[in-house]
C-alpha cells in the first residue's frame, strides 16, 4: 500500500503514555490487535483544541480515523472494537444493568476523573490547599474503600462467557495509575491489587506500561 494510504488506514491515537484514559484505549488496541500510530500531546496546560486533536474539552484520549474523529475513552474503545476483525466478546457499560455493576462503572469512571482533577489542580498550585481540593481527595478515598469492598462481588456478577470488559479495564487503569501518580498508597487495598496482579498477566498490558512521555 502506498505511504499516504496506509497512513490514512491507520488510526491516530492523541494522548500520552501517563495517562490512565489513553491507557483504557490502548489496551482495548492491542486486545483487538488494531495498530496505530502515537501522537504525544506534549503540554497538558495548553488551550489550543488543536493540540488535543481538535477535542474542544482539551482532554486526551483523542483517535482519528477515516470515518472521522473520536473524543473520549469509551467512543475510541467502541471505534476500535468496530474496526477490529476479531470481534472478542466486550462487555460495555450499558450492559450493567443492576445497581452492583452499574455502581462500580460510575465509582471507577469517577475516581479517574476526580484523580485527573486532583492531578491538574496540583500542577497549577503545587501547595494543593484548598477545601475543594480535601473534599475531592475524601471522595476518591470513599470511592477507593467502597471498590475494595465491593471488588471480589463486582468480579464475580460480570458476565462469565466475555473475553474482556471496559469495566475491568478501567478498573486496572485506575488502580494502576493511583500508584503510578503516587496519588493514594494501594497497599491497604488488597482485593483491587488482587485483581490487577491477576488482570496484569494480559499480553495487553505488558504492551502499554504508564510512562512519563520525554
Ligand atoms: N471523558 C474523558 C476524560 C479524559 C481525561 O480526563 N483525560 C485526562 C488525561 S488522563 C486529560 O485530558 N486531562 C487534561 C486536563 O484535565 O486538563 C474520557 O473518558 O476519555
Amino acid at each position: 500500500m502506498p505511504d499516504a494510504l496506509e497512513a490514512f488506514a491507520q488510526p491516530t491515537l492523541v494522548g500520552r503514555s501517563s495517562s490512565h484514559f489513553t491507557r483504557v484505549a490502548r489496551i482495548f488496541a492491542a486486545e483487538m490487535h488494531i495498530d496505530y500510530s502515537f501522537q504525544i500531546v506534549r503540554d497538558l496546560m495548553s488551550s489550543d483544541p488543536g493540540d488535543y486533536g481538535g477535542n474542544p474539552a482539551l482532554r486526551i484520549p483523542v483517535m482519528r480515523t477515516s470515518r472521522g474523529v473520536w473524543f473520549g475513552a469509551l467512543n475510541v474503545c467502541r471505534e476500535l472494537w468496530r474496526q477490529s476483525s476479531l470481534k472478542p466478546r466486550v462487555v460495555w457499560p450499558e450492559q450493567l444493568d443492576e445497581p452492583l455493576l452499574a455502581n462500580a462503572q460510575e465509582l471507577i469512571l469517577q475516581a479517574m476523573a476526580t484523580e485527573v482533577t486532583l492531578i491538574m489542580s496540583t500542577l497549577a498550585d503545587a501547595s494543593g490547599a484548598n477545601a475543594h481540593h480535601a473534599k475531592m481527595r475524601t471522595g476518591l478515598v470513599n470511592m477507593m474503600s467502597w471498590l475494595e469492598e465491593n471488588a471480589k462481588s463486582v468480579l464475580a456478577a460480570l458476565p462469565p462467557h466475555r473475553d474482556l470488559s471496559f469495566l475491568e479495564v478501567t478498573l486496572f487503569c485506575l488502580v494502576t495509575h493511583l500508584e503510578f501518580r503516587s496519588v493514594l498508597p494501594m497497599a491497604p487495598y488488597s482485593e483491587l491489587k488482587h485483581f490487577c496482579q491477576h488482570f496484569a498477566t494480559r499480553a495487553s498490558i505488558g504492551e502499554t506500561p504508564y510512562r512519563f512521555d520525554p
